[in-house]
């Protein structure tokens, strides 16, 4: 059964976005673009997660509008016209009328129109909101804006007031509704049972796109027609390369895979990874390495509860890996100077993880008034310690050189503490060894 946040949350969404503003405002936001792949093939189109979030509208080349004069609110939607040609060809529209009787607009235009009706609708209105900030948006409402100036001996008053909408409506992106929640453990279950299927089939002599492959296939299968992001399959030293997304090797005995993956659900995010050995038996110095990665990883999660603060749970796993490797002996010195000086920059370059939802990387500001902010109930975020050993790096023992681990979780901020929205997937190593067992 299909999943979604109901109909009426996207009007709540948008009045609670305009009980935030003074009156005499309006605020624009607008759809995504197709893209053009080539001639006339496109990109598989996704709507703008924001555009998305307060309209449910889900065609390309839309604008909506809403303004706030004495309190009262209304809702303009530009989308694109009927035409009975370009639908033979592209599908359906929903037009003009459509979006008043389906998406709660309260008045529907073409897209064609948007040069005549929004120096109109804007007349009078003090405050603009909008994201500002992107190019093809700020030069049609210069356009508009001259347009309205223009025309001021005719009476025309353009906004005074241009201001960035981002802020507002990624706080509100952040904290997730309950309906969200679903969404989002409905995204990472199909996940997290996606990577148990590449668990399954992963052996010596397959290839990275194939273990992609099982988990593509999961996905669909699943409803969750598209994935959140590239997957990243990296086997042996491929692991290392935080962003490797050729997926085109064949795996090893004897080396771990490294895979980052994530299904989209109506619109909201997986984020998980999984590092286990291509012929289902760690070795000793992967299992050392892997097993620090997992104390990071289960500390940090343990951290997770409302009024912790962001950085202090990446503190905590710099903390862990650092004193780790120096127990291996792949850092050495006092541990106190080796956090002062970053020392884990070398094997964990990247920070413990980020926020997630409409967007893998997810909108919200992590500071506050130049400080790291502190969690909140509905928050999900991401906790991702990693350790990645350079291939040719020569200052640690030759058995240690390029193994590549990370361990990746998504994680709701509950009221008391946290769920585990990916725990589906093993990440023990005993756990692993045995799921793997089934699988050969
Ligand atoms: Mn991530």
């Amino acid at each position: 059964m299909l999943k979604t946040v109901s109909e009426q949350a996207f009007e709540q969404r948008r009045s609670a976005l305009l009980a935030q503003l003074e009156d005499n405002c309006a605020v624009m936001i607008k759809s995504a673009p197709m893209v053009s792949r080539n001639s006339d093939v496109d990109y598989l189109f996704r709507q703008d997660s924001t555009f998305f979030y307060f309209t449910g509208f889900d065609e390309p080349d839309a604008l909506a509008l809403i303004t706030k004069k004495a309190g009262k609110l209304e809702y303009h939607l530009f989308c694109q016209p009927r035409n009975p040609e370009m639908e033979i060809w592209y599908g359906y529209r929903c037009g003009e009328v459509g979006v008043v009787e389906s998406f709660g607009a309260d008045m529907g235009y073409s897209n064609l129109d948007l040069d005549e009706k929004i120096p109109r609708l804007l007349d009078g209105i003090s405050h603009l909101y909008y994201s500002l900030g992107r190019a093809a948006l700020n030069t049609q409402v210069n356009g508009w804006l001259s347009t309205m100036r223009s025309r001021s001996r005719a009476g025309v008053v353009t906004p005074s007031h241009l201001l960035q909408l981002d802020d507002i409506s990624h706080e509100m992106r952040l904290i997730k509704s309950p309906a969200e929640q679903d969404m989002m453990r409905a995204a990472a279950k199909i996940s997290a049972d996606a990577h148990i299927k590449a668990m399954l089939a992963c052996q010596p002599g397959v290839m990275e796109y194939q273990l992609d492959a099982h988990i593509q296939h999961h996905f669909a299968m699943q409803g969750a027609g598209q994935a959140a992001y590239p997957s990243i399959v990296g086997g042996g030293k491929n692991a290392c390369i935080l962003h490797y997304i050729n997926n085109n090797q064949v795996l090893n005995a004897g080396e771990l895979v490294l895979i980052d993956a994530g299904a989209e659900y109506q619109y909201y995010a997986g984020d998980i990874t999984r590092t286990y050995p291509v012929n289902g038996k760690f070795s000793p110095e992967q299992k050392a390495l892997y097993e620090l990665t997992l104390k990071a990883n289960l500390s940090c999660i343990a951290m997770i509860k409302p009024g912790t603060n962001f950085n202090a749970i990446h503190e905590c796993a710099v903390e862990i890996i650092t004193k780790g490797l120096v127990e291996l002996g792949l850092l050495s010195g006092a541990i106190d100077e080796l956090i002062e000086q970053e020392a884990h920059r070398k094997f964990f370059m990247h920070k413990l993880g980020h926020w997630l939802g409409m967007d893998v990387h997810d909108v919200g500001n992590y500071k506050i008034d130049g400080q790291w902010r502190e969690l909140q109930a509905g928050m999900v975020m991401t906790v991702e310690p990693g350790i990645y050993v350079a291939s040719d790096d020569t200052e640690v023992e030759a058995r240690w050189r390029g193994i590549g681990i990370r361990i990746e979780d998504d994680v709701l901020v509950t009221e008391d503490g946290c769920e585990v929205m990916s725990r589906a997937v093993p990440k023990s190593v005993t756990e692993i060894e045995a799921l793997m067992r089934q699988g050969n």
